[in-house]
């Protein structure tokens, strides 16, 4: 999987040089490119943003540094162009596996008041959003959409991992203890030190639906659409 992010913030990224995907990109197991636009810029100023047309607050991000760098890194248009925008779809579970379907992601972050509508209209694909609230760029949210992404893609974490999300999809997890047994006069339930591993898995099963059914109960009514869907 290579992803490569069109950015005016590149140095952001260096998040994703440390744990899981630190570890995935040294071996080469996905390849995240932080892209600076200001490299594609025409401008003899290096300027890459300019005042809207029709007035109003902040600035626009050009079209043709994101023009130029798209072409420049994608010439066939093999990749799967994404704008992180908060017009798009809010991103969920079911968009990490149809991304997958792709070995070549290419992901836009706006900043200021967002991107020229004609870099949009030419040259992206799809528009995802994270959720409902406002950001000072896409960088975040490009991060987010790379953690989601890489860590399905082969050898990046335990398939164990992986296949124990799959049983409890859209439940939320049951509580996890480690040692010690009893910590400030609160101990670990009786039935996790038990051994009884069909008892263990009952009590997991139980604690995830009432803690999906108390926190977020929403989860539910999309798991039932999905099933319906089925
Ligand atoms: C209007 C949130 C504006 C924000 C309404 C989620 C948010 C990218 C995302 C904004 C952004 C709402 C995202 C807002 C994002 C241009 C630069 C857009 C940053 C920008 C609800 C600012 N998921 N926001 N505008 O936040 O890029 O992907």
């Amino acid at each position: 999987m290579q992803i490569d992010i069109l950015t005016l913030f590149p140095e952001m990224f260096s998040a994703l040089d440390s744990s899981i995907l630190g570890r995935a990109q040294k071996q080469n197991k996905v390849q995240i490119r932080a892209i600076n636009l200001r490299d594609y810029t025409e401008d003899k100023h290096l300027k890459c943003d300019d005042y809207p047309f029709g007035g109003g607050a902040g600035m626009v991000m050009m079209a043709q540094p994101i023009g130029s760098a798209i072409e420049a890194l994608d010439p066939d248009h093999k990749a799967r162009r994404i704008y992180l925008s908060p017009k798009g779809q809010t991103f969920r579970q079911q968009k990490v596996f149809e991304l997958l379907e792709y070995d070549h992601l290419i992901l836009l972050c706006g900043h200021y008041e967002g991107v020229d509508q004609r870099a949009i209209d030419l040259f992206i694909d799809e528009e995802i959003s994270i959720g409902d609230y406002v950001l000072t760029g896409g960088e975040l949210p490009a991060m987010v959409v790379c953690d989601c992404v890489c860590r399905y893609v082969e050898g990046v974490i335990s398939t164990s991992s992986l296949v124990q999300e799959s049983f409890s999809d859209n439940l939320l997890e049951y509580p996890q203890y480690t040692r010690p047994v009893e910590y400030r006069g609160l101990t670990v339930p009786e039935v996790l030190r038990s051994g009884n591993h069909a008892e263990i898995d009952k009590w997991r099963r139980q604690q995830s639906e009432r803690i999906t059914r108390e926190n977020r109960p929403d989860l539910l009514a999309v798991q039932e659409k999905e099933d319906g869907q089925r």
